[in-house]
């Protein structure tokens, strides 16, 4: 548990759809009979699901590319091409989904079984049969399936600690944190010397294990930009409870502590609502007596018996007396923390699965096309064109009719004239070469 962020750039692309067909039917007493060419299934979406399972991002460093399954096409007898089957993703719980190119994100994936879409598979092309109409009875053309949606991501593994320590710079978090897992965070007598949140995972005495995350850099006017505390609550906004560590021996605890609360609040009301735990370090500075007056005096302050909740996640131990330095008070409040969190665990249950759709994963750039020319000849390339080009029977006056229609209707004749394309021309489009005016004009 050392990197507290683990981080990716992938590519993902969805299924094509399958292509539509041409075909006829073929009776016993109608030798040559209507049109009966299938529509294309649809191709895989891409979804990514969360799952305990997986802990990290490092599958990614060498599967750089995801691909959805294409559509089958159309079949004979009118039937439809059966869809593509998706593609599921598993990350681990706490990975967050962008948009590479606008840095958006997509989703956020917190919870066991959360879905999100980010690529929709493309439609099936029709078939023949869907293409007549009463002009055209028998269309000998068929559509090419929709491509599949390219996207490139970036995942952001933020683990999710049920934990978080906040105090000002200096309180000891980290030493606490050293103390209580096998985390080695640096520890030194000067304020920030934590410049990102670390994680360490406690392993109780009853067998179970829970994670904590340091949260450096709060200090006042954090929520307004300074230091880098503000940045670092995010991550405390999915932790079920907050340890509140102060330095016992501080001449203006209360001022601290309120400093701390005043912040918290500032960035968040549900953050300040998290239940908090007031723990005061460093007791080897200060003599028993005093200690136990500073809490006392602590506990009227802030009158934390008050609260109901609190009172029955903590059972009176709202405020806590302990030394990272010499461990007092550390198995208590382990002992504390565990039985909370078991609390808390149990009141909110995790729902079972959530969907999102991200609107973009339905944005098909699938009309661009590129016109060049060289030594004479224009080339056409474009996803679309292609396909189209593909499936359409050359030998077959009607169906280059049906082509030439479409790719006028995505621009694509205009831009060859205006490139210069002429009666004559050499135009090539995917793996087929025409001769621009006769079947291409
Ligand atoms: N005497 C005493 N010193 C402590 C105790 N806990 C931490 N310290 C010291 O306090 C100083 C700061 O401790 P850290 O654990 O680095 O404090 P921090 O809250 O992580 O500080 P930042 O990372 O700067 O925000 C170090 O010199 C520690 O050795 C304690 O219980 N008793
Ligand atoms: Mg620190």
């Amino acid at each position: 548990m050392s990197q507290f962020i683990d981080h990716v750039f992938i590519e993902v692309r969805s299924g094509d759809g399958g292509n539509g067909i041409v075909a006829w039917r073929r009776e016993k007493y109608e030798p040559m009979g209507g049109p009966a060419g299938g529509n294309g299934g649809r191709g895989g979406h891409i979804y990514f699901e969360a799952t305990r399972d997986i802990n990290t991002l490092i599958d990614f460093r060498f599967k750089k590319r995801i691909e959805g399954r294409i559509g089958e096409r159309g079949r004979h007898k009118g039937q439809h091409g059966k869809n593509a089957e998706d593609t599921v993703v598993r990350v681990p719980i706490g990975t967050v989904i962008k948009d590479a190119e606008t840095g958006d994100i997509i989703a956020d994936l917190v919870l066991e079984h959360q879905r999100a879409m980010v690529a929709q598979g493309g439609r099936g092309g029709r078939g023949n049969t869907m293409l007549a109409t009463p002009q055209m009875r028998a269309p000998h053309f068929c559509e090419p399936g929709e491509a599949g949606i390219e996207r490139k991501l970036e995942l952001e593994l933020k683990v999710l600690a049920d934990i978080g320590v906040i105090g000002l710079p200096n309180a000891g978090k980290s030493t606490l944190l050293s103390v209580v897992s096998a985390a080695k965070p640096k520890i030194a007598d000067y304020p920030f010397s934590t410049l990102e949140p670390q994680l360490g995972v406690i392993k109780t005495k009853s067998g179970n294990a829970f994670v904590m995350a340091d949260i450096p850099g709060l200090v006042e006017g954090a929520s307004e930009g300074v230091g880098l505390g503000h940045q670092f609550l995010r991550h405390v906004e999915r932790t079920r409870m907050l340890i509140h560590l102060v330095d016992i021996s501080s001449e203006h605890l209360e001022q601290d502590i309120d400093t701390i609360r005043a912040e918290l609040r500032l960035h968040s009301q549900d953050l300040a609502a998290l239940p908090q735990l007031l723990v005061c370090n460093k007791a080897d500075l200060v003599d028993e007596e005093e200690a136990a007056e500073i809490i006392k005096r602590l506990k009227k302050h802030y009158k934390t018996g008050n609260n109901k909740k609190q009172n029955a996640l903590f059972k009176g131990e709202e405020v806590m007396l302990i030394s990272g330095a010499t461990r007092q008070g550390v198995d208590e409040l382990i002992n504390v923390m565990e039985e909370a969190l078991t609390k808390l665990k149990a009141e909110q249950p995790e729902p079972a699965e959530i969907i999102f759709f991200d609107p973009k994963s339905q944005e098909r750039p699938d009309t661009g096309f590129q016109i060049y020319r060289k030594k004479g000849v224009f080339f056409v390339e474009g996803d679309r064109a292609e396909r189209l080009v593909s499936v359409t029977n050359m030998r077959d006056a009607d169906s280059i009719h049906h082509m030439i229609h479409v790719l006028r209707a995505m621009g694509i004749i205009d831009a060859l004239i205006a490139e210069g394309a002429k009666h004559g021309s050499e135009v090539v489009v995917g793996a087929t070469t025409f001769s621009f005016g006769e079947e291409f004009g």
